[in-house]
């Protein structure tokens, strides 16, 4: 089996609820949709969502280094070699979304020319995955009726509240309108996008010390070394590193360092083939790790099922599965359920994405 063609679709699908976050805001969903087309007809499918204000990647950067590096390099390699065909895509450097969206269409290809699901080639832990949902910013009490909705609607009980806000009252009032509203039992932990500095994220914990949150992702810039570092040895919760670990060698880095203490494992910018490296880093360290969201549509969030629900560490926490819910639409041709909390992986060969062909028409665009 040969590679053929790689083909790079940039597409635009509104939010109906736009996430805002600390470091930027979706409103609009403009992905690229990643197809690799072997000789043998099998076609692999992946997307991949650019975050500028993360890892520097637009819609044209992912569509120009796909078609003009990475597919006439791969073309004619057998997608069976994943190994050697990172090799080749590793020799450019950073396009982490544009490396995991090929990486993701690879292991389709190998599930679906084995006829096998790629969460059993993965490791087949398990069938379906805990939900957790993301909070953007929002006024304290939209927030509890939103999580309130969720967890009734779609039995939802973890929640990630977007933080760094200055004044720091701000979140701080958000936490604590969040833990009265949803009690004791609901979990309920925080990711800044890099808001605060080190020194902030530290006065909030030590204002919502009494609200048993889990984790605190992202709190400032993990460059801040000496700080982020003080943060993380002081700070009485799991310090999760998201944007400053988009690869096995940046996780290494971060926890040996004292960076972070968990980690967010992403397929979009990981790929499943990394994100795998990276989970081998944390279990053997004993560093706990959580499927995060990329802002993904449906068929990026089938990926994080299809690699988190494969593992048993990726199993313990919820994975944020759930903020397709706030796109109008998506190209997935069956939508995800959302049950009892949870997601359940798909039992079709490779990742389970098909392509509703009229939506892909209506929303695809010229750039
Ligand atoms: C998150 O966990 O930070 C916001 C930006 C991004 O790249 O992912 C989201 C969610
Ligand atoms: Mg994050």
């Amino acid at each position: 089996m040969k590679i053929e063609q790689v083909e790079a679709i940039p597409y635009s699908i509104p939010y109906i609820k736009p996430l805002k976050f600390a470091s930027g805001e979706v409103a609009e969903a403009e992905h690229v949709l990643i197809r690799v087309h072997t000789d043998d007809g099998v076609i692999g499918i992946a997307d991949a969502p650019p975050r500028p204000f993360t890892y520097g990647e637009t819609q044209e950067s992912i569509i120009a280094v796909v078609t003009k590096i990475f597919a006439p390099a791969i073309t004619g390699l057998d997608p069976m070699d994943r190994g050697k065909i990172h090799h080749v895509l590793n020799r450019t450097v950073n396009n982490h979304v544009a490396k995991g969206s090929l990486d993701i269409a690879l292991w389709d290809i190998v599930g679906k020319a084995t006829n096998t699901p790629a969460h059993q080639l993965l490791g087949g832990f398990t069938d379906s995955m805990r939900v957790s949902h993301m909070l953007g910013f929002k006024p304290a009490q939209e927030l509890l009726e939103e999580a309130l909705n969720f967890r009734e609607v779609y039995g939802i009980n973890t929640f990630k509240l977007k933080v760094g806000r200055r004044p720091l009252s701000l979140d701080i009032e958000a936490c604590r309108v969040l833990r009265t509203g949803l009690g004791p039992e609901t979990e309920l932990y925080l990711d800044a996008n890099r808001g605060w500095t080190a020194n902030e994220a530290l006065e909030v914990l030590r204002q919502t010390s009494d609200l048993g949150l889990s984790l605190l992702e992202e709190p400032c810039d993990a460059k801040e070394g000496l700080s982020r570092r003080r943060l993380v040895d002081k700070s009485p919760i799991p310090v999760v590193g998201d944007e400053s670990v988009p690869t096995a060698g940046d996780a290494s880095r971060e926890l040996l360092s004292g960076g972070c203490d968990a980690i967010s494992i992403k397929t979009a910018r990981s790929g499943f083939t990394e994100a795998q490296q990276i989970l081998g880093l944390c279990t053997g360290l004993g560093v706990d790790v959580v499927m995060g969201n990329q802002i993904d549509t449906q068929i990026g969030t089938l990926a994080t099922v299809t690699f988190g629900a494969a593992h048993e560490a990726t199993t313990r926490r919820a994975g944020e599965l759930s903020n397709f819910l706030d796109m109008a639409d998506d190209l997935l041709a069956e939508p995800i359920l959302i049950r009892d909390g949870r997601i359940a992986v798909r039992s079709d060969p490779g990742v389970g994405v098909s392509i509703d062909p009229q939506k892909l028409q209506h929303y695809r665009q010229d750039i």
